[in-house]
């Protein structure tokens, strides 16, 4: 019997020593997805304790990058995964006792948090969002969901996981003490040297490349140097009006004409309260900052903006921003028609109600007349289209 009549099932391929080291490098990316996550949600729902400083300013556009890449990057490695175990769960009888059955429950509930945070957020990078909940919540729950079944994970196979790892790749003698039979005389022959076969350092070579490969085409999304290659991202950081992407548009959030009005006002509550038109904001001293867009979909683009700083606004109405500042869109409508900035946020001079973007006056979609930005929040939180800035 030759090696080529090996059943699938049986591949050497298919081996705990492949498994863990797939599965470690799945550990690391899962881990940094989940930690970079809570960034995430710790800006959009912040906890007084936990302030998130308004310095390093890319503070978020690493945060969500690295979020993005390192959860496409499990695709592949999940794969290969599964790959490397499916058999294992197709055995029959499907249950044999009680603790088997709780393990067959958790590797179910594991796999299936790891597919749902996976389609979840590539269709949120993609915008599409063919479900009835709200995304932010399910991806977040799921996240705590899929933290502890790894945990129960790793805790059940840490014995298994630790002899694995420990096991040279090329021994032809596997885990469980088998010797890969080479041949019908019971011939046994390192995977390594088995001519026409993938072997297993070679797929484990495979899979690294691949998770390369899928970084490559979709991180040039952040990563400006590498924007050209970035085919497979919905979005290149540098196509857009005044050269970066638009997320809400002006016709979709319906602000056309209360933001193209010329009796557009901003209204700054406070001990002196200010109405304040175009003009006027622009004869106010204006500042220059470069600060990223970062969008929780993944892409991010650095700009040029200028304007007035909010803190100079807040100083002129007599605003106190000690307990924060909130500033309202024109937008009747949307989730994020209104944001929340916190004291040291708004009082950084970087903050700016920014009037001009890339050297010119606000395209109508990127929140003309006047638009926050702030160093270190993410894109959600940069209101566009502002009407009112208010305590918050
Ligand atoms: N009023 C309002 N402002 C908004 C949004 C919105 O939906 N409504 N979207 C936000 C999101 S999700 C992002 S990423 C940024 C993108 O800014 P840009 O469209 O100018 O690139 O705007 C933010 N400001
Ligand atoms: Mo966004």
């Amino acid at each position: 019997m030759s090696n080529q009549s090996a059943t699938p099932l049986s591949s050497p391929l298919r081996d705990s020593r492949v498994t863990a080291r797939v599965g470690s490098w799945l550990g690391g990316a899962v881990l940094i997805c989940f930690l970079t996550g809570l960034v995430s949600h710790l800006h959009q729902h912040p906890i007084s304790w936990i302030p998130i400083p308004p310095d390093p300013a890319w503070g978020f556009r690493l945060t969500q990058g690295l979020h993005v890449a390192s959860g496409i990057a499990t695709v592949p490695l999940v794969l290969v995964k599964l790959f490397s175990v499916y058999p294992r769960l197709l055995t029959w009888p499907p249950v044999r006792s009680v603790p088997h059955a709780l393990e067959r429950l958790s590797i179910a509930v594991l796999v299936g948090a790891m597919l749902f945070e996976i389609v979840t957020g590539l269709l949120n990078v993609a915008e599409l969002y063919p479900w009835t909940f709200f995304f932010p919540r399910a991806h977040y729950a799921m996240a705590w969901v899929l933290m502890g079944s790894v945990l129960l994970h790793l805790a059940v196979k840490a014995p298994l996981i630790r002899d694995a790892l420990r096991r040279r790749l090329d021994d032809p003698v596997d885990v469980s003490g088998h010797t890969e039979v080479g041949g019908e005389n019971g011939d046994s022959m390192p995977a390594a040297s088995r001519e026409g076969s993938l072997t297993r350092r070679g797929l484990l070579v495979s899979t690294a490349g691949a998770v390369g490969a899928v970084t490559v085409v979709t991180v040039g999304q952040t990563v400006p140097s590498l924007s050209g290659l970035a085919v497979l991202a919905p979005r290149r950081p540098d196509v857009g009006p005044q050269g970066f992407p638009v997320n809400r548009t002006a016709r979709a959030a319906r602000v056309m004409v209360t933001a193209a009005d010329e009796a557009w006002r901003l209204v700054v509550v406070g001990r002196s309260p200010q109405s304040l038109s175009l003009p006027a904001l622009m004869s106010l001293p204006q500042n220059e900052v470069d600060l990223p867009i970062a969008c929780v979909e993944g892409w991010s683009a650095s700009v040029r903006w200028s304007g007035v700083r909010l803190s100079r606004l807040l100083e002129l109405a007599g605003l106190d921003p000690s307990g924060g500042v909130r500033v309202h869109s024109l937008e009747q409508k949307g989730l994020y028609r209104s944001s929340r900035l916190t004291h040291d946020q708004a009082v950084h001079p970087d903050t700016l109600l920014a009037l001009t973007a890339s050297g010119e006056p606000l395209a109508l979609d990127h929140g003309y007349p006047a638009r926050l930005i702030s160093p270190n929040r993410p894109g959600v939180l940069q209101t566009k289209w502002l009407g009112l800035i208010e305590p918050a």
